[in-house]
């Protein structure tokens, strides 16, 4: 059976895309289509949702989570893969490294050099602070690149802040920190001007208004893209702007932080960085520390498969909680429901939700829908975990994993001949590689780890429960509730990055530190010790653990 899996030059050969069991499971795709581009399938009620909610997503799966039994949110629940790195000790041991010697001192420093970060190094100098920007590997290797589909922001006439905002709650199962989504969608249509303005090319009309579309969960047309890289060419924007700022901007690259520092009155300091290569630890004073390190998804919650780059393992969740932070909402993970479920080579990556924004539908094994394709993303994935565990009406793929399809084929016919092409080079990239070609036959989905909804409780500004401590983008809590809208993170990112920044900086200016300590440390195995943790892994984990292996 494995025989069957393509690889890029069996592709490039002109093989066949699809192995024969699954082509016929398309014929039957291909038999409905006609029907289907008149039909609509109706939208779940509120009890349906829930319902399937807690049948069928992993966030209700009762062994994949577990109590922290320690620090300031002790008895939260969250991932049992991230529980045990959030109990974790320390790599460092107070009082052996000398924190006298600085390597760098600074204003403002910033973990995390993705939309989050560089959007706050930039306001953080708008606002007069000496900059640094530590990098886990290099600057941009971030979850920020990976976002395909677009941003948010209500900036056209038939729409608002206001139905934004109802929007958002909506999605977030009404529990999300209001103040919060007061700040993320008042901003939203400056944060989009200011981008536009650093240089991100987003897709226009011929008239100029700029072209935007619906995802799951909206109300209007305000998703904005850049094709289906919307992420990327937003990441080259913030980060060709941030390295025009040499002299004001220091970035670090291979550089993670390990561990926060404190000053003698309880003040967040600075980090202890670690270059990745060398192993050698740096000590950075910082009179502001930013945490803008992104989401966890490589760390594979019950064994799913991730969209998220390389680096993205909880690291700023961990460094903020031993110094006291509190949590919220790590109870729920956001399931992308169209991760790539064939070939094996891409299992997992993204099928932005453009494709369905763009009016594909999704069907199982007969060709059949059985989910409105617009649904929110933790009541569309439950769907497709339904369909093809309980009801067994998904495709069968040569390696073992199952799948719906996504009937691509859907677009062309819906908008005209050419604009899968032009709205998706990317995904045709990634499909054509393996000799699919998605303009003319279907793609296999099947849900993938996506995002962290919930993270470190924030305060408007970005700052933090911990003085001097501010936090922006993914590792932040609270705005999403319990699940977040598609398009709201590139938001969130630039909106919360901003206000970061700002605040930061202002605060910067007002601040004077004491001396440097990681006495918290000290503080931080006495508890473990209490609860009885005395045999717990070492983090943060930094990169996953099947990376490649230095011999
Ligand atoms: O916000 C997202 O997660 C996003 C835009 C993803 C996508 O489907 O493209």
């Amino acid at each position: 059976m494995t025989s069957e899996i393509l690889n890029p030059s069996e592709a490039r050969q002109g093989r066949m895309s699809y192995p024969t069991g699954m082509r016929e499971s398309i014929q039957k795709v291909e038999a409905t289509r006609a029907t289907r581009l008149h039909e609509s399938f109706p939208m779940m009620l509120p009890d349906e949702k829930q319902s399937i909610l807690q049948e069928f997503h992993p966030d209700y799966r009762a062994e994949g989570m577990r109590e922290i039994r320690v620090g300031a949110s002790k008895g939260q629940r969250m991932p049992l893969e991230l529980a045990d790195l959030m109990e974790g000790a320390s790599h460092l041991t107070s009082g052996l490294l000398d924190l006298e010697q600085l390597d760098y001192d600074t204003d403002v420093l910033i973990i995390g050099g993705g939309g989050a970060g560089s959007s706050a190094a930039l306001l953080a100098l708008e606002n007069g602070a000496r900059v640094t920007i530590a990098n886990k590997l290099r600057h941009g290797d971030a979850n920020t690149m990976m976002a395909q589909g677009g941003i948010q922001a209500a900036d056209k006439a038939s729409d608002s802040p206001a139905i934004h905002y109802l929007d958002v709650f909506g999605g977030g199962h009404f529990c999300n920190d209001p103040d919060l989504v007061e700040a993320l969608v008042k901003d939203a249509p400056s944060a989009i001007q200011w981008l536009e303005e650093l240089g991100c090319m987003f897709d226009k009309e011929p008239d100029g208004t700029m072209t935007t579309i619906h995802g799951g969960g909206t109300s209007r047309k305000r998703m904005h893209s850049a094709r289906d890289y919307s992420g990327a060419e937003i990441m080259r924007t913030l980060r060709d702007e941030v390295r025009s700022y040499p002299d004001e901007i220091t970035v670090l690259e291979f550089s993670p932080a390990i561990e926060l520092i404190l000053d003698d009155k309880g003040q967040v300091a600075g980090a202890v960085l670690q270059n990745i290569e060398t192993g050698e630890h740096l000590v950075v004073r910082a009179k502001c520390t930013i945490l803008a390190t992104g989401g966890s998804g490589r760390l594979h919650y019950q064994g799913y498969p991730t969209t998220n780059h390389y680096g993205a393992t909880g690291d700023g969740l961990v460094l903020a909680y031993r110094v006291g932070a509190g949590l919220a909402f790590l109870d729920t993970m956001q399931y992308h429901p169209t991760g790539a479920a064939y070939p094996e080579q891409i299992v997992g990556l993204l099928v932005t939700e453009k494709v369905r924004g763009l009016g594909a539908q999704v069907c199982n094994v007969d060709g059949l829908q059985f989910v409105y394709p617009r649904e929110t993303r933790d009541v569309e994935s439950s769907a497709i975990i339904r369909e093809c565990n309980e009801r067994a009406r998904g495709v069968a793929t040569p390696s073992g994993m199952t799948g719906v399809w996504l009937d691509s084929p859907m677009i062309d016919i819906l908008h005209g001949s050419g604009t899968v092409e032009k709205a998706l080079p990317a995904m045709v990239r990634q499909f054509g590689r393996f000799g699919i070609d998605m303009a003319k036959e279907p793609i296999l989905v099947y849900p993938t780890l996506h995002y962290q909804n919930g993270g470190l409780r924030l305060r408007p500004d970005g700052s933090t429960d911990i003085p001097n401590l501010f936090a922006a983008g993914e590792i932040s809590g609270g705005v999403h509730g319990r699940n977040r809208l598609m398009g709201n993170s590139l938001l969130e990112i630039t909106v919360f990055g901003r206000r970061a920044g700002r605040a930061a900086a202002q605060r910067a200016r007002e601040i004077s530190l004491g001396k440097l300590t990681l006495s918290h440390l000290d503080s931080w195995e006495r508890e473990l010790a209490e609860v009885g943790i005395d045999d717990t892994v070492k983090s943060p984990v930094l990169l996953p653990d099947y990376r490649r292996q230095l011999r």
